[in-house]
């Protein structure tokens, strides 16, 4: 059901584009990244035409206040933070085609053509409205600038117009309290008009109900606030009071110190970033168009929750406007992973403030790629939040990969190598046991795929990690290292079938622990395609093939070292003490 009814030529996968303002951790992997690579590298096995997009988001409110509050510019801070988090991704082997940002030139260009396409239509119309300002510093205060109390909720630290804490959407007049969130500004916010450019979001609500309309099989956190949106459209202000950001291509005295909103330009930053793709990789300033504009592409998305509006409706809209534009297939939107303190025994939010975020690039470098994205893929908050919790960790990884899978890999190996001379055996011998287990292989992995074709990746790595359950079951039920003693041609049989199973893992594996399964490969001298965007063989298919009688087999080494005890809290009381961040 979760699949899409339409075949198509090309996929099209996106991850949100994170604010250049932070580095990047594992609460942003386990929602947005991890899902969609394992998801992409899967699609790139079958030999799928596949392109991967990601970036920076440089600019809004968000870049503009932390180099405030570092006192430098919004240039250094998102030139600092692309590059760590672009090395970050890239440790963990999210594997982008290409990782833009939305400060480069073309990206002007891409936006401002969307932005008059849509004015051109009538789509965009400008309206006065009652802003913040500061008085002493003589500059509005958008966004994240104003803080307040929630007209609705009362929460303390509401923004100009929105609540983070209840997600209730306001006119900024409406905001009590207000006071503005800039060091050293001691001046009460005063009301002041500005006049602004809206995007006539009514105008799409029978297109975008149609469309959504088409698309049943969505989760259902996307499809609710989507529709939430969609019966209550409003006009959407898509410019600022601010100097930072692209900007309003109209000839218009007051566009001079406005730019176009971040959350205007940012999803554009997909297109910017297919364009730069195809200019550096086909030399071919148009080769991005067939990924946007040919209705034989399947767009997907992969979000946070936080940004579902913008990605199943707003920009939605905004490809409705451009007239040539495809639409998503699927919007794949994640909760949201929390962290557990060992301490108070309660699960808690992972924030700036309290310095209990987990950076990947901490996290790279004191544990194994395989061993983060096993767990995280593990625990995905798909339906609703979870946990990052250390002893969960070791002990999935160590209970689950290390004992199901890499010892099944390494006893199945280590027997072949040293009784069959580093060879598959002969398979003379097949019995009705041996055959069950062989018919399990593409079962199993049938099952393994169509749980990642419905976007369902812990379903799938549980799935993954059942043909090692049953291959142990097999392994101990034919107690190789018994027979061996008296009937090696039984032995052979045996351990023919148990090379298949690990073949199969090796390719199941490798969506999801690309590490492990480039060693597996390597160790049985198989090679798993490196397909790109013009896609290729079919890997999954070949995985069934059976490795024939007398390949060789190299001696093998452990896939996945267990972690120990120690080092596991050592690691949790680093994290414990702030040093995670
Ligand atoms: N930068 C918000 C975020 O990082 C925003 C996403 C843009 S996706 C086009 O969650
Ligand atoms: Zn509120």
């Amino acid at each position: 059901m979760a699949a899409s009814k339409k075949t198509f030529q090309r996929l099209l996968v996106t991850s949100a584009l994170p604010y250049a303002n932070g580095h990047i951790h594992l609460g942003h992997i386990a929602g947005a990244y991890l899902p969609a690579d394992i998801y992409v590298r899967y699609q790139r096995l079958r030999g799928v035409k596949a392109l991967y997009v990601g970036g920076s988001d440089e600019h809004g409110v968000p870049i503009t206040l932390t180099a405030l509050k570092e006192g430098v510019t919004p240039k250094e801070v998102i030139d600092r933070y692309h590059t760590a988090n672009a090395e970050a991704f890239q440790r963990l082997g999210i594997s982008y085609d290409i990782y833009g940002r939305t400060s480069w030139p073309l990206h002007v260009n891409t936006t401002q053509q969307f932005f008059n396409t849509l004015n051109a239509a009538g789509y965009i119309h400008t309206e006065e409205m009652e802003l913040w300002y500061s008085p002493q510093l003589e500059r509005f205060l958008p966004d994240r600038y104003v803080k307040g109390v929630c007209p609705k909720c009362g929460y303390t630290d509401a923004n100009g117009d929105e609540c983070e804490s209840c997600g209730a959407q306001y006119e900024a007049h409406e905001l009590l309290e207000p006071r503005a969130n800039i060091p050293g500004d001691t001046s009460s916010p005063i009301l002041r008009q500005s006049r602004h450019w809206f995007l006539d979001l009514p105008k799409f609500r029978d297109h975008l109900k149609t469309w959504l309309d088409s698309h049943p099989e969505w989760r259902a956190n996307v499809k609710g606030i989507a529709y939430g949106w969609v019966n209550d459209l409003r006009t959407r202000c898509i410019t600022r009071d601010t100097d930072w950001g692209i900007p309003i291509p109209v000839d218009d005295p007051d566009v001079a110190n406005k730019r176009i909103y971040v959350w205007f330009d940012a999803p554009i930053g997909y297109v910017t970033n297919t364009r730069q793709w195809a200019i550096d990789n086909l030399n071919d300033e148009n080769g991005w168009e067939v990924w946007w504009k040919d209705q034989d592409t399947r767009l997907v998305h992969f979000i946070g929750k936080d940004n579902i509006p913008f990605h199943a409706v707003i920009f939605p809209a905004m490809l409705m406007g451009q007239q040539d534009y495809i639409l998503a297939d699927n919007v794949v939107g994640n909760e949201y992973l929390n962290i557990f303190n060992r301490r108070t025994g309660q699960s808690e939010k992972g924030s700036k403030s309290r310095g209990n975020m987990i950076s990947v690039r901490w996290a790279v470098d004191h544990l194994s790629v395989d061993a983060i994205r096993y767990y995280l893929c593990a625990i995905a908050p798909e339906t609703r939040d979870s946990d990052f919790d250390w002893d969960e960790f070791m002990n999935r990884y160590n209970g689950e990969l290390c004992d199901v899978v890499g010892n099944f890999v390494h006893r199945c190996l280590t027997m072949t190598v040293k009784n069959f001379d580093g060879c598959v055996p002969p398979a003379d011998a097949l019995e009705e046991n041996d055959r069950a287990m062989l018919d399990a292989i593409p079962r199993q992995l049938d099952a393994i795929a169509e749980a990642l074709e419905g976007f369902r990746f812990r379903q799938a790595i549980e799935r993954f990690i059942e043909l090692g359950r049953k291959a142990n079951v097999y392994f101990d039920a034919m107690k190789p290292w018994v027979t061996r003693k008296t009937d090696m041609e039984r032995t052979g049989a045996t351990l023919y079938v148990c090379c298949q199973v690990v073949k199969a893992l090796c390719c199941a594996m490798a969506p999801f622990m690309p590490e492990g399964a480039g060693k597996l490969a390597d160790i049985l001298n198989i090679t798993l395609p490196k397909n790109g965007p013009d896609g290729g063989p079919d890997a999954w298919q070949e995985a069934i093939t059976l490795l024939p009688v007398g390949s060789p087999i190299n001696k093998p080494e452990a896939l996945f070292p267990k972690l120990d005890k120690d080092q596991l809290a050592e690691l949790a009381e680093a994290h414990e003490r702030g040093e995670a961040t």
